[in-house]
């Protein structure tokens, strides 16, 4: 039988052992998987780790990720996304896009002026009435996931985001609601009237329709990273208190690291513990757990650190191997294609990787190419991909259940 160390001898033979074991790696063993040039052995041993899991299954889904407002009262340093918002409804008006209807129903926010020129009035925040449109157009061309997250928006209440979710429910009844990633829960733990808890806001958001979190907003769990990048926003603690409440409520989430800005090999590794120590607690005692992570590429364009080259190729495969095999206790690793590049996340189905995240359709936070927000793969392109790298797709909702078809109807397995 062939293993990962029959095939793996030097430096990282022991390494490869301990994968054909089933061992845990430690902290030790992951720094020297980044220290080391040998992008195949890592590669052979996260993707026997992911056949272990998942054979050849790869995972997509047919969703749809809605930005509602891109005003933050957060100036993350790694952040192209965020708009300031103006204290003047004046100024308001003079620098925020409308948002203009399309012939299908939905809402798009153009960065193009009528006349072709870039758009500086790029601010913008749907109201209920637009995101609804735009959830509705996605669940009748057969999505069974819309992804909702946005800036931290200075004025709007909590009742925003409840009425969002229970008209995203009422419309679509049998979507499924992710949103809000860790640090938008403990804004509406803040702005809410009276003051809510984690898990008031929690509890309220699932009884609006909320059915799972994403994974966002984790960056790198560490006091330096933090304080350099991203000084402002909640930290790791905030961020596992929310994951651990939605755990306890039964309500699963996902993971994410962003990856290649200022952070060092050994901070990425110690962040990849720290979500391993909190999925052995909650697997041990809680009633949900993370079911993904989703390794981040720093995109550099457009931010304060654009002055920063953002990964390589091969950073990025050996980031999303080596997180296959630092997670032996997550289920599923996303190669997010909108970061990774298409290309690049066909390729880590091989190193380690077992989903591709979706169809998405509208993503606004990063953009690697061109200009405008449309961003999309069509069933046929993200099938295409996976079988060319030798996976079996699988459709998947955001459970990682089964979809199975039947023209535009579905049913889940
Ligand atoms: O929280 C912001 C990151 C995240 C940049 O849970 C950047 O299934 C790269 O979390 N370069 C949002 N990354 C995206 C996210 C996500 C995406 C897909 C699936 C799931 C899931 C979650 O994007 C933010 C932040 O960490 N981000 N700016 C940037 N310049």
């Amino acid at each position: 039988m062939t293993t990962a160390s029959s095939e793996t001898r030097g430096a990282l033979a022991d390494v490869a052992d301990k994968i054909d074991a089933g061992v845990r790696l430690s902290f030790e063993d992951g720094v020297r998987l980044y220290r080391s040039h040998d992008i195949h052995a890592i590669g052979r041993m996260a993707n026997r780790v992911r056949e272990r899991l998942h054979g050849r299954i790869a995972y997509y889904n047919v969703n749809r990720h809605i930005n509602y407002t891109n005003y933050c009262i957060l100036r993350c340093k790694f952040c192209s996304f965020y708009r300031p918002y103006p204290k003047s409804p004046d100024e308001r008006a003079r620098t925020a896009t409308p948002q203009v209807r399309t012939a299908d129903g939905g809402f798009v926010v153009p960065l193009m002026d009528a006349a072709g020129a870039a758009a500086e009035r790029d601010a913008y925040e749907f109201s209920i009435d637009e995101i609804v449109a735009q959830a509705r157009q996605a669940y009748e061309g057969g999505a069974t996931e819309v992804h909702i997250v946005g800036g931290l928006h200075p004025t709007l209440p909590f009742s925003y985001y409840t009425n969002m979710c229970a008209a995203i429910r009422a419309a679509c009844p049998r979507m499924h609601i992710k949103a809000f990633t860790a640090i938008e829960i403990i804004h509406f733990t803040r702005i809410s009237r009276p003051r809510r808890s984690i898990r008031e806001v929690l509890v309220g958001l699932r009884d609006a329709g909320l059915a799972s979190l994403p994974g966002g907003g984790a960056e790198i769990f560490d006091d330096r990273v933090h304080d350099e990048a991203f000084t402002a926003k909640v930290g790791e603690r905030g961020w596992f208190d929310v994951h651990r409440t939605a755990h306890e409520m039964g309500l699963f989430t996902n993971a994410t690291m962003l990856y290649g800005h200022v952070e060092r090999p050994e901070e990425r590794i110690a962040h990849l513990v720290k979500l391993r120590e909190h999925q052995d607690e909650s697997l041990r005692s809680r009633a949900a757990h993370f079911n993904c992570c989703i390794p981040l590429s720093f995109i550099p364009e457009g931010s304060a650190l654009a002055h920063l080259p953002g990964p390589t190729g091969l950073d990025d495969l050996k980031t999303l191997a080596i997180s296959r095999l630092m997670l032996d206790n997550v289920p599923h690793i996303k190669a997010f294609w909108i970061m990774q590049s298409a290309k690049l996340a066909q390729l880590a189905l091989n190193w380690g990787c077992d989903d591709f995240d979706g169809t998405v359709v509208q993503y606004d936070i990063t953009k690697r190419e061109g200009r405008g927000r449309h961003q999309e793969l069509t069933v046929d392109r993200l099938k295409r991909l996976i079988a060319e790298a030798g996976c079996i797709p699988v459709e998947r909702d955001t459970l990682y259940r089964r979809v199975l078809r039947n023209g535009s109807d579905w049913t889940i397995a």
